[in-house]
This record gives C-alpha cells, structure tokens and sequence, in this order.
C-alpha cells in the first residue's frame, strides 16, 4: 500500500474520519502501512488522515526510557472515546503534518480511552504523561484539528508567516 504523510495546508486534513466497521486485510494493510512511515519519519503517532484514510484510526508508539520504540510498544488505535479528562499540562508539540514546526500547547494531564484493536475487540487505557498528550493530539486529527488550531491568534499568524516562508523555500530547492 502506497501511503505518504499529508502535509499541512492540505484540505484533506480538515476532514472528518468516520468509524471503522470493518475489521478485516484491508484496515490490517492500513495499519501495517502506517507503521513504516511513522517510525521512517521519527514519529511517535499518526492518524489515519494524515496519510489521507479518513477512518478513526491512529498508531502510537512512545519512546521508553531509553528513548527506544520497540515494536511490542506500538499501540494500535481504533474508534477512541476518550472520557475522564483531568489536569492540565503543557508540551512542546511537533506533527509529522505540519514539519520543522514545534510549540507549546495544552493538554488534560490524564485521560481514559476506550477503542477497539485491529480485532475489534474492545480495549481500556488509562494514560497519563506523553502518551496522553499524544493520544489527545491524534484523537484531535480524527476531527480535522491541528495542533497549531491550538495556537494564540498572533502565534498563529506567526507561524502562517513562517511556513509560508519555509514552503517557498522547499519549492525553491525542488
Ligand atoms: C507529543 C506531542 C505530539 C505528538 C504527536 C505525534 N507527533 C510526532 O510524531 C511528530 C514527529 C516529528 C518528526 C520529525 O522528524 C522527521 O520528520 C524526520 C519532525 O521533524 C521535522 O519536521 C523536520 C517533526 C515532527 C506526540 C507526542
Ligand atoms: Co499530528
């Protein structure tokens, strides 16, 4: 399966992902795509719209503590609801979609997600620390939101600015 990371201002990824109601190859093949490319890229996570597939899915894989991403830590992410959102925290964000941008942004500290596994079955996850903000960041593309939504209004224009200047200079060197 031939996927590529979607990069903002891509439309695409303003898009709404629906439910997966299939377990079956074809959302296995999704998935099995989606690992490559975000750990080729050095990711953490990546949802499904990002490399176009509007479905509720998201791949995470957090970096223990030796800043190692075993593949037995892949989390794979079907349909989240997320509920008992508590505390607040504050992360320096980065997202595959939106490249060589990195800024601080707030989160509930802890949170409960429920979802299914690429079986279907029905898993629970109590998750604090990074794999929470990186869970909620994930969970916020299945609703068409970046993180630089996120950003004060001036920031915002800042970073349009700043893009608009790092795009022209890829086009350039194209
Ligand atoms: C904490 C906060 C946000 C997340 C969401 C997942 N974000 C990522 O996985 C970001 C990865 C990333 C990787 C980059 O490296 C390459 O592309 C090679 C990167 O670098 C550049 O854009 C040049 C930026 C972001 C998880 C946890
Ligand atoms: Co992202």
């Amino acid at each position: 399966m031939n996927l590529k990371i979607l990069e903002y201002p891509n439309k695409i990824l303003r898009q709404k992902s629906v439910k997966v109601e299939k377990f079956d190859t074809t959302l296995h093949e999704i998935l099995d795509a989606m690992y490559p490319i975000m750990m080729n890229t050095n990711g953490i996570g990546l949802a499904g719209i990002q490399v176009g597939i509007a479905q509720e899915i998201l791949i995470l894989n957090i970096p223990d503590e030796d800043g190692e991403q075993p593949k037995e830590n892949l989390l794979e992410i079907i349909n989240p609801i997320i509920s008992n959102k508590q505390g607040e925290t504050t992360y320096q964000e980065g997202c595959l979609s939106v490249p060589e941008f990195y800024e601080d942004i707030n989160r509930f500290a802890s949170i409960t997600v429920n979802y299914q596994d690429r079986n279907g079955n029905t898993q629970h996850l109590e998750a604090d620390g990074l794999l929470s903000i990186a869970l909620q960041h994930e969970h916020d593309h299945l609703n068409g939101i970046l993180f630089i939504d996120k950003l004060t209004s001036s920031r915002r224009r800042k970073f349009e600015k700043e893009y608009k200047k790092l795009l022209k200079e890829k086009k350039a060197a194209k």
